[in-house]
């Protein structure tokens, strides 16, 4: 007999998120909810699996969140800290361990590398021009300056890094710089850093990307940032700062500084693994999964942290590696995503735009935010999240089809088999065959998706099992066949409850506490280990009594998502709730109403906008003067169908952009809550230009 092989060790990391702010809704689509359907559904593969997160507790992002606040940045790290580690908790992330960087044991695992490299004479000694700003005394590291981005021009780049357009920048180079703190033009002065050689590793950090491409397949978005890397030519990176919070560096002579960031935050994965080992009692037990050449390493992250993870880290791991017999594993791949932005405009702390987990998790269960975010992850460029959407997918999805589904299923055995699993004892048809193939074949279908990090299609994949159940039980009639033919009708039953309990398995990597839910309601047991793939066979005995059916998800009212925008202060919302606000205003004046210039006008123009699933790109003729408007009609309207046709605008409205597209106007149209949406016409032919009352 062969024996059996161990199960594959699989290593899973989310970024670690800076603790210097609450996790929000963007961050969750990002790195942390992909990661987490990941790990658990690796480990009802079968798959050995360790999964590690903590928070980065080091760099400028919290010495300036620390000085806005007035406040030390140990203050800041320990209020944010055990914030996070609870909102990840309650949206039931399953890390096997969620550290931090501030510990002494991260601290060793730093200096280990540092020292390391430093013995190797791999860290060069430079001397170079930095800024510096006389006012507050002091180097201006990396977000301590700010300025015009050399490369994309955009005016609030950072000095380490450009978040518009992704740039890993060198201080010097920002085009106009100033102080963060101050605001003052900082001067350049000469500063002594230690540099990692990174130029020398670029052969080999191609060929690593290509060989792990063509091993696991790496995203598009993500293959096509290392290009461009390599495209520029990697350089020399300083990696010491003149700052006095994070690792102190372990060389002689620059003990007044420390590591940087980066340096150091991508090291604190290590670390939550030796943490994670020490807490099992097993102090090394983190080196048969970081150091075992056989385990697939999978790094999620968001895509602003693409080099780090492709580039900066895979070089250390080399470099290590070179000189050691303990080597450490490679990202085997860097599943990164875009931005979520919200109802169309980006999450932005400064402009109060966004929604905390911790604020959602307060009206809604976190299951329902899994299921929302799950079917609009930014999976391959940006993509939008609207309450719209969200109340739309957990009604008319979880609600009315998977919890639909398990509930008639359940109930009716529950009143008409006594709460038992009824024998299927007809000759199964080709309707039964045909859905008893399809429950079968489901685990591989989806797991096949999560396995290529495609988890919006892995869900939507599992959301049409339950659609098919549906149609099959509507296609048995057992309400009819219950008087007519009860074994047909129990055949129809037990084949259907066999699929609740496939599908109790098959949600449990995106909403694990309703996925529990459904499998209580036929006493399923908790999917062990390597139950995914036999997830589609029936398990379910006849005569297994079940539990008494209960209502699995509870439909979001239109009111429920009004009250969590106004306590949250978030406006505007979508155009139902707009449309009600407007209906409970206060009166207006005529004088008022006629500060709006409405106007008769006709599409002579139309296309659609890219990357836009809504808006639309209208040319109008109004009188003599053409215009451009930006209308979010796209999803009703195809732009020919609007060709010639007569609508009204609001003439004196302040232009404003949309998508990089400037809108001179705004058309009316009529909004249901439903999100229907017809465009005002006008009737008969009248001249463009002409006045509307
Ligand atoms: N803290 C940046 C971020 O939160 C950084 C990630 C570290 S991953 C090692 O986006
Ligand atoms: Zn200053």
């Amino acid at each position: 007999m062969n024996p059996v092989p161990p199960p594959r060790k699989i290593l899973v990391t989310a970024a670690l998120p800076y603790a210097n702010g609450y996790i929000h809704l963007g961050h969750l689509a990002g790195a942390y909810l992909p990661s987490d359907m990941y790990a658990r559904y690796q480990r009802l593969k079968g798959r050995d699996v360790l999964f590690l997160c903590g928070s980065d507790e080091h760099g400028v992002a919290i010495t300036v969140t620390a000085e806005k606040e007035n406040v030390s940045p140990r203050d800041v790290i320990d209020r944010y800290h055990p914030a996070n580690r609870d909102a990840f908790e309650k949206f039931g992330m399953s890390f096997d361990r969620y550290s931090r960087t501030s510990t002494p044991l991260h601290h060793e695992t730093t200096r280990e590398f540092f020292v390391e490299f430093h013995r190797r004479s791999l860290l060069k000694q430079k001397s170079e021009k930095q800024l510096y700003c006389e006012f507050d005394r002091m180097f201006l590291a990396d977000r301590y300056v700010e300025g015009t981005c050399p490369v994309c021009g955009s005016t609030d780049a950072r000095g380490d890094q450009c978040e518009n357009c992704g740039s890993w920048l060198n201080q010097t180079d920002l085009i106009d710089p100033r102080c963060k703190i101050c605001g003052r033009t900082p001067v350049v002065r000469e500063t002594t850093h230690l540099y990692f050689p990174l130029g020398d590793f670029q052969k080999r950090l191609e060929e690593y990307v290509k060989e792990r491409n063509a091993r696991d397949g790496w995203k598009e978005n993500v293959l096509r940032y290392c290009e461009s890397w390599f495209r520029e030519g990697l350089e020399d990176r300083a990696v010491t700062r003149d700052l006095s919070w994070g690792v102190p560096v372990p060389v002689p002579g620059f003990e007044q500084k420390v590591v940087y960031v980066w340096f150091d935050a991508v090291l604190g994965y290590i670390s939550a693994g030796r943490e994670w080992a020490k807490e099992q009692g097993r102090e090394d037990a983190w080196r048969e999964y970081w150091q075992d050449q056989n385990t697939k390493y999978v790094a999620f992250i968001g895509k602003d942290n693409v080099v780090f993870h492709c580039i900066v880290f895979p070089a250390m791991l080399m470099a290590w590696n070179d000189g050691r017999t303990d080597a450490y594993v490679l990202p085997e791949n860097v599943p990164a995503n875009e931005f979520l932005n919200l109802e169309g405009q980006k999450f932005s702390k400064s402009k109060g735009w966004g929604i905390d987990v911790r604020d959602f998790l307060k009206y809604f269960p976190a299951d329902y935010l899994r299921y929302g975010l799950a079917t609009s992850l930014p999976e391959s460029r940006d993509s939008d999240f609207t309450l719209r959407d969200f109340q739309a997918r957990v009604n008319n999805e979880l609600a009315d089809i998977l919890g639909n589904f398990v509930n008639r299923t359940v109930a009716f055995a529950y009143r008409e088999f006594d709460g038992k699993v009824p024998e299927a004892s007809g000759t199964p048809g080709a309707q039964d065959k045909e859905f008893l193939a399809r429950l079968e074949s489901a685990p591989g279908a989806v797991g096949g998706l999560f396995e290529r990090y495609r988890f919006r299609d892995g869900v939507a994949e599992a959301m049409n099992l339950a659609r098919a159940a549906n149609k099959y039980f509507n296609d048995q009639e057992p309400w009819k066949t219950v008087k007519t033919d009860r074994e047909a009708c129990a055949t129809a039953i037990h084949h259907c409850l066999q699929a609740v309990r496939t599908l109790g398995i098959l949600f449990e990597p995106v909403v694990p506490h309703i996925a529990g839910a459904i499998r209580a309601m036929v006493k399923a047991d908790k999917p062990g280990p390597g139950s995914w793939d036999s997830a589609g066979k029936p398990a379910l005995k006849t005569g297994h009594s079940l539990a008494k059916p209960e209502i699995l998800v509870s439909k979001i009212e239109d009111a429920q998502i009004r009250s969590m925008m106004r306590d949250l202060g978030l406006e505007p919302g979508p155009p139902s709730l707009q449309a009600h606000k407007a209906q409970q205003g206060t009166m207006i004046t005529i004088d008022d109403f006629k500060k709006i210039d409405l106007r008769l006008a006709k599409v002579v123009g139309a296309e659609k906008i890219q990357k836009s699933e809504k808006l639309l790109k209208l040319k109008i003729q109004i009188g003599e003067e053409q215009r451009q408007i930006i209308a979010g009609i796209a999803k009703t309207y195809e732009p020919e169908r609007l060709i010639g046709k007569l609508v009204v605008v609001v003439a004196n409205l302040q232009p404003a952009k949309l998508m990089g597209e400037e809108s001179q106007g705004m058309l009316l149209a009529a909004n249901d809550p439903e999100g229907r949406l017809s465009i005002v016409t006008i009737e008969d032919e009248l001249p463009t230009g002409s006045v509307v009352r």
